[in-house]
């Protein structure tokens, strides 16, 4: 297999339990390694949590446990809610793993051995919470830019890797790679934010606080969480060792991330790896915030529900689709109940669920169950015939530019056009004299092959719901290389199958 999908979420902080703009990166992350396995990428999909720092060290100590206890309960929650929600990660990992812990030593060595990593003294302004050193220009009234509570100055003996040096190098290599960092405003912030301004050397280590990786050379220090997070997408396939993974997989096609982390990832990081040698990401995607009542959903305001009550009440793939069809993907976007069950009932109910259910209703009453193409198309199928044709390669373009929730729209807009058809058609009408049932039998074929092709697509987005469809359908080849082969004989069998999406009282 030659071509290959690496796809990464950042690794969240295990702080406190996970919640729906952590669901928010992972079911896009999924819904794109599961549209490129379709596809016939080989997909490598990664998540994980990123365990250490003072934040947790101090959570463990309110509750009385070691940071390990505490954040192995939230870990196994974490893995139970991505498992509700189908994710289908490849790789889960844990920066307290001892292989990651090691491989990071040994990349912190390397980089002070070759002088890429020098020691200094550090003054900054520091917030907890956030686990963010701010400067001076940054902070706001003494506080902090992203979540607005007071930072704290700090002077200690620190290691400092060499950010610097790299600038020039950094804008290069933007300007080379001009859909390195998308979307482009993203790309710009970075430029007059922090890299016109100048780079200063960034601070990798700490001596305040013992949870996290010692390091290697003086174990008064630990290596401060940057160094250790950021290198998680390469620890996990192997790096410093070149294993066929790493040769296989890297470089990432994608970084997902949420806007407020781009600057390690579309500076730091990419500093990181020309100091290690090694390859740039082809593209680090910074979306935007799920805003609840008007402020972003946040662990540490604890402004937000279990994302379990939502998969509970309304159904996994109404969560999973809300998530990638609400927010235009790179924006803003407001989570709230409300809208979840508007966009469930208009959506997944009246457009998807209704033509389901009343094609294979058509197909039992007026075939039997069995639907074969007796091609008796008229002008009125090439519309819905042509639109269906042409949907993978707009939902390929979409997906390439992460149009999501276009992506998401095309189909949809596809599956409203099967529902005109069948009001223009009114196959009820043509029902009532035999003479018209070969027509009968194409126009229902078409609907059943416009719902295959959608269902193989949706299996990317809403997996669960898209394979229940293909059951009824008694399609086999789900990938995408089926997509256009015709099926021979619909058997949809003679019970008609429970609805696929109940209509949700709003109240
Ligand atoms: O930043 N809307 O971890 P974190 C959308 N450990 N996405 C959201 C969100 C919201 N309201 N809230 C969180 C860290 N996210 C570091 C990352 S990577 C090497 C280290 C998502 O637990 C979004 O992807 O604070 C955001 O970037 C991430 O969770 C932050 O997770």
């Amino acid at each position: 297999m030659s071509k290959k999908f690496y796809v990464t979420t950042p690794i969240y902080y295990p702080s406190a339990e996970f919640h729906i703009g952590h669901c928010y990166t992972t079911i896009i992350a999924d819904a794109l390694a599961r549209y490129k396995r379709l596809d016939g990428y080989d997909v490598f999909f990664q998540t994980g949590t990123d365990e250490h720092g003072l934040k947790i060290e101090t959570k463990a100590k309110e509750n009385n446990v070691t940071p390990k206890e505490y954040v192995d309960v939230i870990i196994e929650n974490a893995k139970d809610l991505w498992k509700q929600l189908n994710i289908s990660y490849d790789f889960f990992l844990r920066t307290t793993d001892k292989f990651h812990e090691k491989k990071v030593q040994e990349i912190f060595k390397k980089l002070y051995d070759q002088g890429d990593i020098y020691k200094g003294e550090y003054k900054g302004l520091y917030c907890v919470p956030c686990e963010s050193f701010w400067t001076e220009t940054q902070v706001v009234d003494n506080k902090c830019p992203d979540c607005g509570r007071e930072v704290q100055e700090v002077t200690e003996e620190a290691y400092f890797f060499r950010l610097s040096k790299y600038q020039k190098r950094i804008e290069e290599f933007y300007e080379q790679n001009p859909d390195f960092i998308l979307p482009i405003s993203r790309k710009n912030e970075m430029l007059s934010n922090f890299i016109k301004p100048g780079l200063e050397d960034l601070c990798v280590s700490r001596t305040s606080f013992k949870w996290g990786i010692p390091v290697p050379f003086d174990d008064k220090h630990v290596v401060y969480v940057w160094i250790d997070a950021l290198s998680n997408y390469i620890t996990s396939l192997g790096f410093p060792e070149i294993t066929p993974e790493f040769k296989k997989y890297w470089p990432a096609d994608l970084h997902l991330v949420g806007k407020e982390i781009v600057r390690f990832h579309a500076i730091i990081w990419p500093a990181l790896l020309m100091a290690l040698g090694l390859e740039l990401p082809k593209k680090v995607f910074g979306h935007g915030w799920l805003i609840i009542d008007g402020g972003k959903i946040s662990k540490s305001l604890g402004n937000y529900k279990d994302p379990r009550f939502y998969i509970k009440a309304y159904g996994v793939d109404a969560v999973r689709y809300f998530a990638l069809r609400e927010v235009p993907f790179g924006s803003d976007g407001v989570f709230s109940e409300k809208a979840l069950i508007t966009r469930t009932n208009s959506d997944l109910c009246n457009i998807l669920g209704n033509l389901v259910s009343r094609t294979i209703q058509m197909g039992i009453k007026y075939f039997d169950g069995k639907v074969k193409n007796t091609y008796k198309n008229e002008e009125i199928d090439e519309d819905l015939n042509a639109a269906v044709k042409n949907l993978k390669v707009i939902i390929d373009n979409k997906i390439a530019e992460l149009k999501i929730n276009e992506a998401l729209e095309s189909i949809f807009e596809v599956l409203r056009k099967c529902n005109k058809y069948i009001d223009d058609t009114a196959p009820w009408l043509l029902a009532k004299d035999e003479n018209n049932k070969d027509r009968l039998e194409t126009i229902i074929y078409n609907l059943l092959e416009s719902i295959k092709v959608c269902a193989i697509l949706l299996q990317a987005f809403i997996p669960e719901t898209a394979n229940k469809i293909l059951d009824s359908l008694k399609v086999e080849n789900r990938n995408f290389d089926s997509l256009y082969q015709e099926v021979d004989v619909y058997d949809l069998g003679k019970e008609k199958p429970a609805n696929l999406f109940e209509r949700i009282k709003e109240d």
